[in-house]
């Protein structure tokens, strides 16, 4: 069988690659309609070889739509997601618009793919990027071992912000080596040779959206309420790939080899941990343009009698987006 598949969002950092892994992985597309905004419709995009005109989300009609990927942002998800899911499509979303709702799954491939199947709604929430690539190492851990709580400290690259965000790195990195004045916009403040301990919006608590987002989506994905989770997300000069330094405490000690023997044959995850020069995960040498979650830097926590530091190193754009909802799409397709 074959599905008809919209992808909202088709002209984003997110929407573009989602393409792509949809043609790479082979993914019985009948028909494929690629959406956007008024801004870019009317412009085309390519899918297999041949061009695709992009169309307006707000005036197309979503019956016969079997599979929709939502990529363009949580006020859209909010009001087209509902509407695509009442003519009959499942809607995979990518934003965080669904993902808290108790009558909407949040899953991660690898970690409850089972979960897919309680969609109530017609949607299944896709992870933020961040709390994905750590799952993905984390949860055979946590199945084995017991977690009772996260250290975490993000480096998450500028894509996580879109199209424009790696604009203006690329911009602002240009200017400073021109000697030039920048003009922050997308970013708060300078983000070319910089550090910015800043991701989505300030909360009551003192914590970012995007910190909470660790805690609130770890419990609801491992099932786990119990699980407590002590975020830092910082944005970093990097183009592709996010990055964390992660500390877990467990109920049951786990010694670095075990740990290494564990993730080597967890599904989704690449073991790269070699304690010399370069035997390490980074953005740029490892995770840009692939699909693994890799796992370095393995050691004893020498502070805690059941603590283990780890380093995940994952292309945000791909599992932490894309090929997790072309994943998620892949098991409803397998349903029949
Ligand atoms: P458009 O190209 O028309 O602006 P990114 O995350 O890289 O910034 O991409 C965001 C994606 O979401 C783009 O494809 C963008 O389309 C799309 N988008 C943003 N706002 C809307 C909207 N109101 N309706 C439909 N698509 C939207
Ligand atoms: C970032 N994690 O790196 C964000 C992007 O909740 O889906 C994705 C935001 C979300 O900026």
């Amino acid at each position: 069988r074959r599905f008809n598949v919209a992808v909202v969002g088709a002209t984003g950092a997110v929407g573009e690659v989602m393409l792509s892994i949809l043609a790479e992985r082979d993914f019985p597309v009948g028909k494929l309609v690629p959406l956007a905004s008024e801004r870019s419709a009317g412009s085309t995009i390519e899918f297999r070889g041949d061009d695709h005109v992009v169309q307006d989300l707000a005036s197309f009609d979503p019956a016969g739509i079997d599979i929709a990927l939502f990529s363009a942002g949580g006020d859209t998800s909010k009001e087209y997601a509902p509407k695509f899911a009442a003519a009959g499509a499942v809607v995979i979303d990518n934003s965080s618009a669904f993902r808290y709702d108790d009558d909407v799954p949040l899953v991660v491939s690898e970690v409850n793919p089972e979960q897919v199947k309680n969609r109530p709604r017609g949607i299944i929430a896709n992870p933020n990027c961040s709390t994905m690539q750590m799952l993905v190492a984390l949860a055979p851990l946590h199945r084995r071992y017991g977690i009772e709580r996260i250290n975490v400290a993000t480096y998450q690259s500028v894509s996580g912000a879109g199209r424009s965000a790696m604009e203006e790195l690329g911009r602002q990195t240009a200017q400073l080596l021109g000697f030039a004045d920048i003009d922050p916009q997308k970013f708060p403040v300078q983000i070319a040779f910089n550090l910015i301990p800043h991701i989505d919006s300030f909360l009551d608590n003192g914590y970012t959206k995007e910190e909470m987002k660790l805690v609130w989506e770890t419990r609801k994905i491992l099932g786990d309420q119990s699980i407590q989770v002590n975020p830092t997300a910082v944005r970093v000069p990097v183009f592709y790939g996010h990055s964390e330094a992660v500390a877990i405490e467990t109920r049951e000690k786990v010694t670095p080899e075990a740990a290494r023997e564990l993730l080597a044959a967890s599904p989704g995850v690449e073991v790269v941990d070699e304690r010399e020069p370069g035997g390490y995960p980074t953005p740029v040498t490892h995770a840009s343009g692939k699909d693994a979650v890799f796992v370095g830097r393995i050691r004893e926590d020498l502070s805690h009698p059941r603590g283990l530091n780890l380093w995940i190193v994952s292309d945000n754009i791909r599992k932490g987006a894309a090929l997790n909802a072309v994943q998620l799409a892949e098991l409803v397709a397998a349903e029949g």
